[in-house]
C-alpha cells in the first residue's frame, strides 16, 4: 500500500493512526500542501485523487481509496483486529457520530482550501481567519465535550474511530492556540491516546516529511 500524506494533514494523520493500530505498514508518499500553492493541485496528484486532497491510499490491486473515514473503515473491514468501532449498534452509532462531528463539521471549515479562500478571494486578514478557525473548533468541541465520558478513551476502554478523529483535531487546535481549558474531558481522552505508540508514531513531528 501507498499512503499519500502530508505531515500536517489531519485527515492523513487519522489514517496513519489507523494503520499503526492495525500494525500495517504502508509506503508514505509526501505531498506538500503549501509548496507552490499546494503540490496536491498538480496534474500528477490529480491523476491519483480527482479531489486533489489528502489522504489517498493505493492498494496493491491498483485501487485508490480516498476520504479518510472510508479508508479507515476499509482497513477495519479487511483487518478486523483490533476493531475500530464498538460491536453494539448504539455504541457504534455514537462513535461514528463523534467522528463525524469532527471530520464532517469541524475539520472542513478549517481546512487549507477554505482558509486560503477566506484570505485570497474574500480578502480577510489573519486575525479574522484565526477567529474563524477558533470559532468552529470551539463550537464543535463544546458538543463533543457534552457528548463524552472518557474511560479513558472517548467511547470507553477501547480506542475507536472517534479517538482517531479527535487527536488530530486537538493537535490542530493546539497549533492554532485555541484555548482548551473548557474541554477537560477532550484533553483527558487526547492524553490517554498520546500514551499509545500507534498515536505517537503518527504524530506530525514523527513523519519523514516533518518541517
Ligand atoms: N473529508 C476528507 C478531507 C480531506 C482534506 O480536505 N484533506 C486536506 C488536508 S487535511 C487537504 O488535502 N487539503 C488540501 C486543499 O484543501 O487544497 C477526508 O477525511 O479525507
Amino acid at each position: 500500500m501507498k499512503l499519500y500524506t502530508y505531515f500536517r494533514s489531519s485527515a492523513a494523520y487519522r489514517v496513519r493512526i489507523a494503520l499503526n493500530l492495525k500494525n500495517l505498514t504502508s509506503e508514505m508518499i509526501p505531498i506538500h500542501l503549501q509548496k507552490e500553492g499546494g503540490l496536491n493541485k498538480k496534474p500528477e496528484y490529480r491523476a491519483v485523487n480527482p479531489q486533489m486532497r489528502l489522504p489517498a491510499l493505493t492498494l496493491d490491486t491498483g485501487d485508490v481509496l480516498i476520504q479518510s473515514l472510508a479508508i479507515i473503515e476499509y482497513l477495519d473491514e479487511i483487518h478486523p483486529q483490533p476493531p475500530l468501532l464498538p460491536r453494539d449498534p448504539v455504541a457504534r452509532a455514537k462513535a461514528r457520530a463523534l467522528a463525524q462531528v469532527i471530520a464532517c463539521d469541524i475539520h472542513p471549515l478549517n481546512n487549507v482550501g477554505p482558509l486560503r479562500y477566506l484570505k485570497n478571494q474574500l480578502g480577510h486578514d489573519q486575525a479574522k481567519i484565526d477567529a474563524w478557525y477558533h470559532h468552529w473548533i470551539i463550537e464543535g468541541f463544546d458538543a463533543v465535550e457534552t457528548m463524552i465520558q472518557p474511560a479513558p478513551y472517548l467511547c470507553g476502554r477501547e480506542v475507536t474511530l472517534a479517538d482517531i478523529c479527535l487527536v488530530p483535531q486537538v493537535y490542530n487546535a493546539r497549533r492554532l492556540k485555541v484555548p482548551l481549558e473548557r474541554f477537560p474531558k477532550i484533553v483527558a481522552a487526547d492524553a490517554a491516546c498520546a500514551k499509545l505508540a500507534a498515536f505517537d508514531k503518527a504524530r506530525p513531528e514523527n513523519q519523514a516529511d516533518a518541517e
